[in-house]
């Protein structure tokens, strides 16, 4: 079983709910438990169209025997089946669900770059992240406690857990 960490984001059709029901899809994947899930964060759209409207974002750790290809298929398959449309790039959207980390691979290949090749500078992603896994060490990277800048948090709000 390898640990892997997914990136969940929506800013269309009531995110919130979008999110929780795709941490319900993630722990029916075959092979895969899951083991933690971050608070849902209220951010700001990062690189979007100007109208673009606030995102809820979310980080899942799990615990899978999927290789990260197959990994890969089945989230992007839990995105299509939230109705996913990708009129152009960074559109608003029903459910993103981005592969961030698989153990410590290092991949570049076209269908799949590990560790995901944006995670690194952005807030939205981290910040759960952190939440779940301070101590994490990331290849590249390295300590995500030293990845996060004042900067990154702007924008971002985490939720209590009733919202
Ligand atoms: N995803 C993007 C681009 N910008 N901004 C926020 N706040 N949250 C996201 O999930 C996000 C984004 C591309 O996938
Ligand atoms: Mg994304
Ligand atoms: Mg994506």
């Amino acid at each position: 079983m390898k640990q892997a960490f997914v990136a969940l984001g929506s800013n269309l059709e009531n995110p919130k709910a979008q999110v929780q029901k795709a941490f319900i899809a993630l722990s029916h994947l075959p092979g895969t438990r899951l083991v933690k899930t971050s608070a849902l964060y209220q951010t700001a759209p990062l690189d979007c169209i100007d109208t673009a409207p606030d995102f809820i974002n979310a980080v899942a750790e799990l615990e899978t025997a999927l290789p990260p290809e197959a990994l890969l298929d089945a989230i992007l398959e839990i995105e299509n089946s939230a109705g996913r449309e990708r009129p152009y790039i960074n559109a608003p959207r029903v459910l993103d669900c981005d592969l961030l980390l698989y153990g410590n691979m290092v991949i570049n290949t076209e269908k799949l770059m590990l560790p995901h090749p944006r995670m690194q500078t952005r807030g939205f992603v981290l910040l759960p992240l952190f939440e779940i896994a301070p101590h994490l060490i990331l290849p590249i990277h390295g300590k995500i406690a030293q990845l996060i800048t004042p900067d990154l948090s702007s924008g971002i709000k985490k939720l209590p857990a009733s919202s």
